[in-house]
């Protein structure tokens, strides 16, 4: 997402952890190319001056000339600045004790319908939530299929009257909610220019009726910087309590994510970074500046990680592995978890270092592991308990079975038996993890 500046400042603070001493002279080239780089990769002009002031000036201080690793110091400077531009307070959403309720505005296509998606079955998740989505877009033809498609693809309600009067439906859906025990409503509207009166006018007039806890601004990332009209367009007739960035997966250095806040004073809440309804992360200073700092976003792994692992599960497995006693039913009880998380490639681009260690272009073939499952899914329950009885003639009925190899299969079980042996070490303290 942010792989461009995450290169070129990597490259700026590798040269200077290079230097044993910091001049002022190679602080002015490092600056230099900081200037470069955001510049490049869309930061507005006027920022881009700022922050390149402020790095400057802190890299010129003592601390920095004293320290003997002032790489470090150096890194960390731009880390504590890139967090400043960012709003150093992160502006968590709005969840309240009864209803919540939010609206939802953008431009055509911004991505307010699949947000809207997407948010609903994050606070269902995340804060417990019940949602119910209100079908106010009256004007696209099939916005209303869209979005009750999406409800019964989440499982969540949507209170939709057809096409008519967006101001009444959305007072009649909160009505609803209310009487209904939702308790988090999201209000999908339809797509409009900031300077369309009359559009922005029925806007005003859904917001007046149901006085919304949220009223969110979703825009498209790949906009860039004239996103600032928009915001600023929007805001003067609705009052935001934030905006939601999308697509930020897309074709788009990044640049923007770092401009909006100070240009606008209006908070990013969330970001979209897929298609799919798992995509959107709350937009956090401190997580942001360390993902553009190659980082990571360890935090971002767990949540996706604790959205589709039962934990019961997993301590069961903890237990089984410290014991020995983890077998092949085991192994493919995770392997199914595991696969819900999405393609792996994925995660690991989000762990702290992966780009260091290479891996933030490693590709996956999604075929082994499919190829592994069909091995196990062709032995017997008893057969994945009690893998040692696995002799020749069933280990040719499982390759036939799976449609693979009996060298497959063997590189399979050994491969089995050293994973075995290494997680009983580990989680009995005897090995030290590799990192
Ligand atoms: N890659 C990517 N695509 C997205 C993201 N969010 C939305 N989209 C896509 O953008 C397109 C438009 O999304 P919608 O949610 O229909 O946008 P909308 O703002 O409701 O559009 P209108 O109702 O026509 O104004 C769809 O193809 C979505 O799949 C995102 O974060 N990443
Ligand atoms: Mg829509």
């Amino acid at each position: 997402m942010f792989d461009f500046l995450t290169d070129k400042l990597d490259n700026i603070i590798s040269k200077v952890k290079g230097y044993g001493t910091i001049t002022e002279e190679n602080i002015s080239e490092m600056t230099r190319e900081i200037r470069l780089a955001l510049l490049e990769a869309d930061v507005n002009y006027k920022i881009v001056g700022e922050f390149v002031n402020s790095v400057k000036e802190k890299a010129l201080g003592e601390e920095v000339k004293k320290s003997l690793k002032p790489g470090e110091v150096f890194a960390s400077i731009i880390r504590n600045e890139l967090i400043n531009l960012l709003g150093s307070e992160s502006s968590p959403l709005i969840i309240k004790n009864g209803i919540t309720i939010v609206l939802m505005s953008g431009l055509q296509g911004s991505g307010k319908t699949t947000t809207v998606g997407k948010l609903g079955n994050y606070v269902r998740k995340k804060y417990n939530k019940r949602p119910l989505f209100i079908a106010c877009d009256v004007y696209r033809p099939a916005a209303i299929d869209q979005l009750v498609s999406l409800g019964k693809s989440l499982n969540i309600e949507v209170y939709e009257e057809g096409k008519g009067n967006a101001v009444e439906i959305a007072k009649r859906g909160v009505e609803y909610a209310k009487n209904n025990g939702f308790d988090y409503v999201l209000i999908d509207t339809a797509g409009r220019l900031q300077i369309d009166e009359t559009l922005m006018e029925e806007l005003q007039n859904i917001s007046e009726s149901v006085h919304p806890d949220e009223t969110l601004l979703v825009i498209d990332a790949m906009m860039g910087q004239d996103g600032v009209n928009v915001i600023t367009g929007f805001n003067e007739k609705l009052t935001l309590t934030g905006c939601i960035l999308t697509k930020m997966d897309g074709d788009t250095k990044g640049g923007v994510a770092l401009s909006l806040r100070h240009l606008t004073n209006i908070p990013i809440k969330l970001i979209g970074d897929s298609e799919k309804l798992d995509g959107l992360s709350e937009f956090v200073p401190t997580r942001i500046a360390d993902r553009i700092l190659g980082m990571g976003d360890i935090v971002r792994v767990a949540e996706k990680a604790s959205e589709v692992i039962n934990e019961e599960e997993a301590k069961e497995a903890a237990k089984k592995m410290k014991k020995g006693s983890f077998d092949l039913e085991d192994f493919l009880k995770q392997m199914k978890q595991i696969k819900k998380l999405g393609p792996l490639e994925n995660l690991i681009k989000l762990l702290p270092g992966a780009k260091k260690m290479g891996l933030n272009n490693i590709e996956i073939d999604p075929k082994i592991m499919a190829r592994t499952e069909a091995i196990i899914l062709s032995m017997t329950p008893y057969e994945r308990r009690h893998p040692e009885i696995l002799k020749a003639s069933r280990k040719q009925r499982i390759a036939t079975g799976s449609g693979t190899k009996v060298e497959e299969v063997n590189r399979l079980l050994n491969q089995f038996e050293q994973m075995k042996i290494m997680m009983k070490n580990l989680t009995n303290g005897n090995m030290k993890f590799p990192f």
